[in-house]
C-alpha cells in the first residue's frame, strides 16, 4: 500500500460541503427555469453554429418534497487542458451524486484528457479507487491533456466509444476552450441523435471563465492562495536581508486575475496588470521607465530592495508586441514547413529567415529582443493555437531592460543605488496543491450539481454554482447554457465560435483596489504575509475566499 503523509491521511476524510439545495441528493430536486437566453456577442452566427443548443434558459435546482426514482445510468468524464486544485473532487462529487441516485450506475472516467474519449481509453470507478482521491490536488486520477475536439472524425469515434460503454452523458471539466469543445460535441450528439448529453464544469487557475452565471473556476482560490503564501516569504526574505529586488512572474495565460489577486494578499512593490498596459497602450519601454522609477525613487531613501510582480500574458497585451506576437502566429505554420528554416544550423539563422517573413515594423520590434526571448517565441503552439506563454521568461526580459537602462543612468550620476535582481516564476507550484477547502467544497457541489442537470435532461450546460461569499449551505446550484457564454473571434486565422474569456476589469473594484493603494505600497512597505493554506482551525482563517470574490461581491475583505 502507497504510504500516505499525515496531511494526506486528514484530508481524505474531510467531508466536502454542499449548497443545501442539493444535500437531499439528485433525486429530491426542483428544477426551476430561467429565460432564455442569448450569446454574449455574434448572436446570428453563434446561433446558426448551434440551432439545437442554443437560447436554452438558465436552471436552478431547489429542494423538492417528494423524491423521484432514478434509472440507473452509465456517465463519462474527461479532465481537460492545465491542472487546478480540486478536479478530484468534481470526480468524487459526480460519483457520489450519481451513486446516491443509483447504486446500479456507473462512472468511467477518460483517461489523458479528451484523447481518451476518442481512442477508447478510459477506467471504470468504484469506492475505493474515488476514496483515495478525494480532497487531493493534481489530476493524477486519470491525467489530463490538451487535445481540441472539433473534427468530424473525433465526434464519430467518441460516439462510438460511447455506445460500447452505454455512456448517455459526458462531464467536460475544462476552461474555456475545452467548454468551447463541450459546447461542440453537446450540438453533434443532438444533432444526430446520439442520445447523449454533455455537461461542463468550469475549471482554470486563471480565473478567466467567469461571468454573471459563474462566480469563479474551480482552482483560482487554492493557487493564487500558495502563490500568496510564496511571494509573503519572498518580502519577509527581502525585508530581511534588503538587498535584492525580487521580479515575480505569476501564472494566468491571458488574464491578469492571477496576479492582481496575489498582489492584494501580498502589497508588494509593483504589480503590472496586462489590461492595464494594453488599455493605455503602454510600450515596453515606457513599462521599464515605471520600474526603473520607482526603483530609483526608493534606492534614494536607501532601499535597494523591493518586489515586483509580472503576469505571465503580458508580453502578449505590450501593444508592439501583441502585433508582433500576432504576426509571427501567422507565419510559424508556414514556418514548421519550411526547409530552409528546418534546416537552419544556428538559432541565428531562424532568427534571420523570422525577421525576413515578418512585417517589416514587426520584424524590428522582434530584432530588438534578446535572443533568449527571440527563441522562446519561436516554440511550438498549444493546440487552441495560443502562444506557449509559461515559456516566455518576461521576468529576465524586464530584468535585463531595467538593468541597461540603470547602468546608463549611472553613467550621467542619475542613480547612486544598487540593483541585483531576481527572478522567479510561480506557476506549476500552484496547480496541483491540496485544495483549499473553499476549491475542495466548491469542486465537489460543482461536481455533484453536474448529476442534477444530467439527470434533469440537460445538454450544453455548465455546471453553476453561485452566492460563494456565503457559507457553503446558502449556495445556489444550477446550470448556464454554454452557448450563451460565447461569441466568435479569430483562431488560427479564422473566425471560430469561442467562449469568451473575462479580462480584468479596470473600471471593477478589484483593480480598484490595487490602483488606489499602489503608490504608497510602491514606497512604504506595506506587505502582507498571508502564510500557507489552513486546512484545520477557525472558520475565518481556513474558509475565507479570495480577494477578488469579496471585493465583486461587495464585501470587505479581511485581507486587505
Ligand atoms: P487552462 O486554461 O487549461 O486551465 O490552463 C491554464 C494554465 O495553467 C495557464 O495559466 C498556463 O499558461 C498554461 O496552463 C500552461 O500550460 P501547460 O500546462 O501546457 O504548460
Amino acid at each position: 500500500m502507497t504510504k500516505l503523509s499525515p496531511l494526506q491521511k486528514e484530508r481524505l476524510k474531510y467531508q466536502p460541503k454542499l449548497p443545501q439545495s442539493l444535500e437531499n441528493g439528485v433525486n429530491s430536486l426542483e428544477m426551476i427555469k430561467g429565460k432564455a437566453t442569448q450569446s454574449v456577442g455574434d448572436q446570428h452566427e453563434i446561433k446558426k453554429l448551434f440551432p439545437n443548443t442554443y437560447g436554452k434558459p438558465t436552471v436552478e435546482f431547489k429542494t423538492s418534497s417528494s423524491s423521484k426514482k432514478s434509472e440507473a445510468r452509465n456517465v463519462g468524464v474527461i479532465l481537460s487542458g492545465g491542472q487546478a486544485p480540486g478536479g478530484h473532487n468534481v470526480i468524487a462529487g459526480l460519483y457520489d451524486a450519481l451513486k446516491h441516485s443509483n447504486p446500479d450506475s456507473k462512472l468511467y472516467g477518460f483517461l489523458g484528457g479528451p484523447s481518451g474519449i476518442i481512442d477508447g481509453k478510459y477506467v471504470e470507478f468504484d469506492d475505493e479507487f474515488i476514496d483515495a482521491y478525494r480532497n487531493t490536488g493534481g489530476f493524477d486520477i486519470i491525467g489530463s491533456g490538451r487535445t481540441k475536439l472539433e473534427t468530424e472524425e473525433q465526434f464519430q469515434k467518441s460516439l462510438a466509444v460511447c455506445k460500447k460503454l452505454n455512456i448517455s452523458a459526458v462531464v467536460i471539466i475544462g476552461g474555456d476552450d475545452s467548454n468551447t469543445n463541450a459546447a461542440m460535441l453537446a450540438e453533434w450528439f443532438v444533432k444526430h441523435d446520439a442520445g447523449i448529453q454533455v455537461i461542463g464544469c468550469p475549471k482554470t487557475i486563471d480565473g478567466d471563465l467567469k461571468n454573471d452565471q459563474i462566480e469563479i473556476s474551480f482552482g483560482f482560490d487554492t493557487a493564487t492562495k500558495t502563490y500568496a503564501e510564496l511571494i509573503g516569504n519572498i518580502q519577509r526574505d527581502a525585508n530581511s536581508a534588503k538587498k535584492y529586488w525580487h521580479f515575480i512572474k505569476i501564472m494566468g495565460r491571458s488574464a491578469s486575475h492571477v496576479a492582481l489577486e496575489a498582489a492584494l494578499q501580498t502589497q508588494p512593490n509593483i504589480t503590472l496588470i496586462s489590461e492595464e498596459v494594453q488599455a493605455k497602450k503602454m510600450s515596453l519601454s515606457s513599462i521599464i521607465d515605471y520600474i526603473v522609477n520607482i526603483i530609483v525613487k526608493r534606492a534614494d531613501q536607501g532601499k535597494n530592495f523591493g518586489i515586483a510582480i509580472i503576469p505571465e500574458g503580458l508580453i502578449e497585451f505590450i501593444p508592439e508586441m501583441g502585433s508582433m506576437i500576432s504576426n509571427l502566429n501567422d507565419i510559424m505554420a508556414t514556418l514548421e514547413s519550411d526547409p530552409d528554416f528546418l534546416n537552419a544550423e544556428t538559432i541565428r539563422q531562424k532568427f534571420e529567415i523570422v525577421e525576413n517573413r515578418l512585417d517589416e515594423k514587426n520584424a524590428k520590434v522582434y530584432s530588438s529582443l534578446p535572443a533568449l526571448i527571440k527563441g522562446q517565441l519561436l516554440a511550438d503552439r498549444d493546440p487552441h493555437g495560443n502562444v506557449q506563454v509559461s515559456k516566455i521568461e518576461t521576468e529576465k526580459l524586464i530584468i535585463e531592460m531595467v538593468a541597461n537602462k540603470l547602468d546608463d543612468m549611472k553613467l550621467q550620476g542619475d542613480f547612486i543605488g544598487k540593483f541585483s535582481p531576481q527572478s522567479h516564476f510561480f506557476g506549476y507550484e500552484g496547480r496541483c496543491a491540496f485544495p483549499s477547502n473553499f476549491d475542495a467544497d466548491y469542486c465537489y457541489s460543482l461536481g455533484y450539481n453536474a448529476y442534477a442537470l444530467i439527470s434533469n435532461g440537460l445538454t450544453g450546460y455548465l455546471s453553476s454554482v453561485k452566492n460563494l461569499t456565503a457559507p457553503a449551505s446558502e449556495w445556489k446550484a444550477g446550470g448556464v447554457p454554454l452557448t450563451m457564454m460565447m461569441n466568435m473571434e479569430k483562431r488560427h486565422g479564422e473566425m471560430k465560435p469561442v467562449i469568451k474569456k473575462a479580462l480584468v476589469e479596470l473600471d471593477g473594484p478589484v483593480f480598484k483596489q490595487l490602483a488606489d493603494n499602489r503608490e504608497d505600497w510602491a514606497m512604504n512597505d506595506r506587505y502582507l504575509f498571508p502564510g500557507a493554506i489552513q486546512y484545520f482551525g477557525p472558520s475565518s482563517v481556513c474558509d475565507i475566499t479570495t480577494v477578488t470574490l469579496q471585493l465583486e461581491h461587495q464585501k470587505q475583505p479581511a485581507a486587505v
